[in-house]
């Protein structure tokens, strides 16, 4: 009995705080930078994570999603979050290979080429990154993959000789590194400035998903789209860590739902999108096939120094990575 009057009392003073902060607590914008076009999967997959999180929130956290890089551009995105410029944002996780090796787990050739094998490979290399980014006052929210990457040129490419002298687009160390071992010209152009880059002819090629040259109508300039399933690539979301420490548990709880959510959905969207985007380069007029065995077999030889040099950088914790996920396979 009396048990229960306290209860019920510690109820009502629960709810009387609830309600004086729900009065006092002025609603919070959070700005979301995105690097991608607002068509792409990942921003669709952004743009509901953000309403999931105001409608659960009951409005007190409002997030806004600004992609296309036009609040800040892929490359400044991670800082701008870190130093609190805005509170939340996604990023390419290899993007951030030039600081530490580790993030580019995802961009080795021919490691995980599923999107089976890219899941298993993100449980194993999760808890490493949450680490690495909770040093940089960071928290990690969810990672959703890009659809397997292939190479797109302006002609028929049957061997690695055949790509001697082409203006490479990259956008990570390893896609530079793949286009040094192959004799291209690697130039980093961001995501949303290819359509321009290829139609100027500032860069001629790159490797990506069916994804981005459809959602940057790279047929326009680009004719060949050949399947390599090299790797398969990440974005994920952060939010600083400063900022997530000042949020109330529930609605972290809200926060890390919304994130599960978006996390299987975005995957989702990506594997359905695959097929979809690939007739989508097709129906644009552009050749799309499997590479042929002879360039295979060259790729996977300079995949092979690649990885090599990627375990090296990376060290024991990259080492540790990679030995989990092959335990896993
Ligand atoms: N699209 C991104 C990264 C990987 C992908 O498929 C890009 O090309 O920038």
């Amino acid at each position: 009995m009396i048990q229960s009057k306290i209860t019920k009392a510690a109820l009502m003073a629960g709810t009387a705080v609830a309600l004086a902060m729900g009065v006092a607590q002025a609603a919070e914008k959070w700005d979301m930078p995105m690097a991608y076009s607002a068509t792409n999967f990942h921003s669709a997959t952004g743009a509901e994570f953000a309403k999931c999180i105001t409608t659960g929130t009951g409005g007190e956290i409002e997030v806004v999603t600004h992609p296309s890089g036009a609040l800040f551009k892929g490359a400044d995105i991670k800082r701008a979050v870190q130093t609190g410029q805005a509170p939340i944002g996604e990023r390419l996780l290899s993007g951030h290979q030039n600081e530490n090796a580790v993030f580019g787990v995802d961009s080795i050739p021919f490691l995980a080429t599923s999107f089976e094998d890219a899941a298993k490979l993100w449980d194993a290399a999760k808890p490493t990154m949450t680490k690495i980014l909770d040093e940089q006052n960071l928290v990690l929210l969810y990672s959703v993959p890009w659809p397997p990457q292939g190479l797109y040129f302006k002609k028929e490419v049957n061997s690695v000789a055949d790509m001697k002298g082409i203006k490479f687009r990259s956008y990570n160390n390893a896609t530079s590194r793949l286009a040094e071992l192959t004799g291209m010209l690697p130039v980093t152009i961001e995501a949303a400035e290819i359509s321009q880059a290829f139609a100027t002819g500032v860069a001629e090629s790159m490797i990506s998903s069916g994804s981005t040259g459809y959602d940057r109508k790279v047929w326009e300039s680009l004719t060949h789209f050949y399947e390599v399933d090299a790797w398969l690539p990440r974005n994920y979301i952060m939010v600083n860590k400063d900022v997530w420490n000042g949020v109330s548990d529930a609605n972290k709880n809200v926060i890390k739902g919304c994130a599960e959510l978006a996390e299987y959905a975005g995957t989702w969207r990506a594997v359905e999108y695959t097929q979809f985007t690939l007739n989508g380069l097709r129906a644009g007029g552009m050749t799309v096939g499997p590479a042929g065995d002879g360039l295979v077999g060259e790729l996977r030889a300079i995949g092979e120094t690649m990885t090599t040099e990627w375990l090296e950088a990376a060290g024991d914790d990259g080492k540790a990575i990679v030995d989990a996920f092959k335990a896993a396979q």
